[in-house]
């Protein structure tokens, strides 16, 4: 609380009129009636007189403000981080160095494309940016899901936004890459090669926030006390692994929940199923920064983790929703330059550009210069200099001196002394130059790298994935274009795109593939998964066998997962012993594409009345369709049967009684995340 702070709650105190909890106005005057406007008798016109009408209107015409030109979709959430053990060799960052402090946190999760309402499961990049409290002022870590960039330099933002974005002519797609600008874009810039390889992979369909890894893209520097700089790459790792969603589930859940990521993250923080996530490191020396094959000023490359390690240096844990959207989630303002000591940035020209762009666009999006003073993005460490004035101003600042050097003040606030933040002390010379450096090509050789990392069903995914996208482009050309650059990346996949969207295969190779790859980039390789944060459906009818229920649901319990029961109507159900089994949500209302798994219990009537309710044949259809896990016991494995689904397909458990095995083998499947291998939809070779 300021002095201003103090001072405005001793008069309110003093004075106060209006009980605690009554309307007024924003003049604090008492209002005994917002339902009927003031008018010329009961069926009169409305009368100008009427100060709250007018007042109230007013305000709600002014609600919104410009949402983000990118990333306006998202969903925010407070935490925590803390540093495992002093990295005082690196940096001198005292988040970074202090393992007692617990710095506060605000990440932003977003959709690069999407307008603010649109669907969370699109097909996009997730933004994933952290504002870290810290005693040293706000540092700002504005990444993204994936470790590498569309294009190198910033002044292609805006090219690369407009063709991404909906066409100007119609706004059509919304939140989607499928179409025409965009395509077009891409096959006459083949530095975003490497970047559509990610985009068409199942890292563009997080299953959840939780469940993505964040990068941030560019190489920064960290800078010890002897002003000494370490070159890193900033990662951050999901302790729940990286798990996506099937592609044709994404476009259903659209539909469905549009709002299945920002709910999922809501609901776990509310459950404390707390997301959480490692704070990984690579360090390399400022003289290897041409050593690794490519420059790591650009930012369309990555560092494999089999080349340089990604040391775990601390935790990050979400642990709390915000209060208000709007205030915290919409208002909080990320700035690329938000560093502090210890942390500098680097000259790559994508970056170099966002250290403009940031603090422009908080100025138009937030309405002038004050909007660090906003709750949520105002530093934990005090602030004091000469900024004054300016619209939204929310300090009432004291004395006669807004200026440095002053007498008057004492010269206070005084210039700081060690600790303050110092540029690292790079040399730089060159001639005025627009040019791209030579050490930035090689558009194609880390897509390789990525194709070649995949396992086979991701293969098949990426296939699928730009058979889709090309397959919306409506000109010819762009298709061949963009199969051209394929041709550079692999020549089978070129071939397995092209034979989708009616362009001629290639009929030659033109590169020898390099034959490397980083195992780290696949889902296949990573950490095993857990039932924590996964919803299992249970679909039953009167009749069902409650014993079941209640012993598989406790065992999923208690490894992690929410359990809910569908039934063909809200309520209860009557169970096979005369019991009763309370319905946590009507079928009608949910679909399996917003579960992880099925369990269908036992129960002769049960499973009958489910055999003959169409919602529920296709829910256990669909789950198998989307590769989830799903369990019958007993009667149970008849819906199986009336849905055609062959019981021994991977991930498929039946048995007869709900314990042991059957409890183990299931809980295995879930944990699977997804059996991708039995995907019915993988498309042909
Ligand atoms: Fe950006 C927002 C991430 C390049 C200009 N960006 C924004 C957000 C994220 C990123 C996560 C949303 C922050 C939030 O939740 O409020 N941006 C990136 C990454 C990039 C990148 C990882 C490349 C490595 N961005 C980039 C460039 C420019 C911008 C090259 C412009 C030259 N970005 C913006 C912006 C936004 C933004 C227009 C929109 C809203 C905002 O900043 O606050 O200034």
């Amino acid at each position: 609380m300021t002095r201003h702070d103090d001072d405005k709650q001793r008069r309110l105190d003093q004075y106060r009129v209006a009980p605690e909890g009554e309307l007024t106005t924003d003049q604090g005057v008492r209002v005994d009636d917002t339902d009927n406007s003031l008018s010329a008798g009961v069926r009169g016109p409305s009368l100008m007189d009427d100060f709250h009408l007018r007042e109230k209107i007013t305000h709600f015409d002014h609600e919104r403000i410009p949402e983000r030109v990118v990333h306006a979709r998202g969903a925010g959430a407070y935490g925590h981080f803390q540093v495992y053990r002093p990295l005082t060799e690196y940096t001198t960052a005292d988040f970074l160095t202090d393992p007692s402090a617990r710095t506060p946190v605000f990440v932003r999760f977003s959709t690069v494309a999407g307008s603010r309402g649109s669907a969370d499961t699109v097909r996009d990049v997730r933004g994933f940016a952290t504002k870290f409290y810290t005693r040293q002022g706000n540092f700002d870590l504005v990444g993204n899901n994936m470790p590498v960039f569309f294009i190198q330099d910033g002044i292609k933002f805006p090219d690369f936004v407009h063709a991404v974005k909906p066409e100007p002519h119609n706004e059509i797609p919304q939140a989607a890459s499928a179409h025409d600008t965009l395509w077009d874009f891409v096959r006459l810039q083949p530095e975003t090669t490497h970047m559509m390889m990610w985009l068409m992979s199942d890292r563009a369909l997080p299953r959840s926030y939780a469940m993505m890894e964040g990068f941030g893209v560019h190489t920064f520097r960290l800078i010890d006390a002897q002003g000494r700089a370490t070159l890193v790459k900033f990662h951050w790792k999901p302790l729940l692994g990286v798990h996506s969603l099937d592609w044709d589930e994404t476009q259903k859940i659209a539909g469905k929940d549009p709002d299945f990521n920002r709910r999922d993250l809501w609901d776990s923080i509310e459950a404390g199923d707390f997301p959480e996530y490692e704070l990984g490191l690579q360090f390399v020396p400022e003289d290897e920064v041409l050593e690794h094959g490519f420059d790591l000023l650009d930012p369309t490359k990555l560092l494999p983790e089999e080349d340089v390690p990604v040391v775990p240096v601390g935790k990050l844990v979400l642990d709390r929703n915000p209060d208000n959207f709007f205030a915290e989630t919409e208002q909080v303002a990320f700035h690329i330059a938000n560093l502090v000591p210890g942390i500098d940035i680097t000259d790559d020209p994508l970056l170099q550009a966002r250290l403009f762009s940031y603090l422009d666009t908080q100025l138009l999006r937030l309405g002038g210069p004050n909007f660090p003073q906003l709750p949520v993005n105002q530093p934990v460490a005090e602030v004091r200099n000469h900024h004054r004035d300016g619209f939204h101003q929310m300090n009432v600042h004291q004395g006669e001196t807004s200026y440095h050097k002053n007498s008057i003040s004492g010269g206070c606030p005084a210039l700081a002394g060690e600790g303050a933040f110092t540029h690292f002390r790079e040399r730089v010379d060159g001639e005025k130059i627009r040019k791209r450096s030579e050490t930035f090509e090689n558009h194609y050789g880390q897509a390789t790298l990525f194709w070649n990392s995949m396992a086979a069903w991701e293969k098949d995914h990426i296939v699928a994935a730009f058979r889709f996208e090309l397959g919306k482009v409506t000109r010819k050309e762009i298709r061949e274009g963009v199969v051209a650059h394929l041709t550079h990346v692999d020549h089978d996949l070129a071939v397995r795109v092209a034979e989708g969207i009616g362009v001629e295969p290639p009929k030659a190779a033109a590169v020898t593939n390099h034959g490397r790859s980083s195992p780290a980039l696949s889902q296949a390789n990573g950490r095993a998964g857990t039932l924590k944060a996964r919803k299992v459906a249970i679909l039953a009818a009167d009749g069902v066998d409650s014993g079941d229920i209640a012993a598989v649901s406790e065992a999923l319990i208690d490894a992690g997962a929410t359990c809910e029961v569908l039934a063909a109507k809200d309520g209860a159900i009557r169970a096979a012993n005369g019991g009763q089994v309370d319905v946590t949500r009507a079928l009608p209302t949910v679909a399996s594409v917003l579960y992880d798994a099925v369990l269908i219990p036992g129960g002769d009537d049960s499973v009958h009345a489910l055999t003959s309710d169409g919602d529920a044949v296709h829910f256990v259809a669909e789950a198998f369709k989307h590769c989830k896990a799903i369990g019958a016991l007993g009667a149970g494995a008849g819906l199986l049967e009336r849905a055609g689904l062959p019981a021994n397909a991977e991930g498929v458990v039946t048995g007869t009684r709900p314990a042991g095995d059957f409890t183990e083998t299931l809980t295995t499947a879930i944990a699977a995340h997804r059996h991708w291998t039995r995907d019915t939809a993988s498309i042909p070779a």
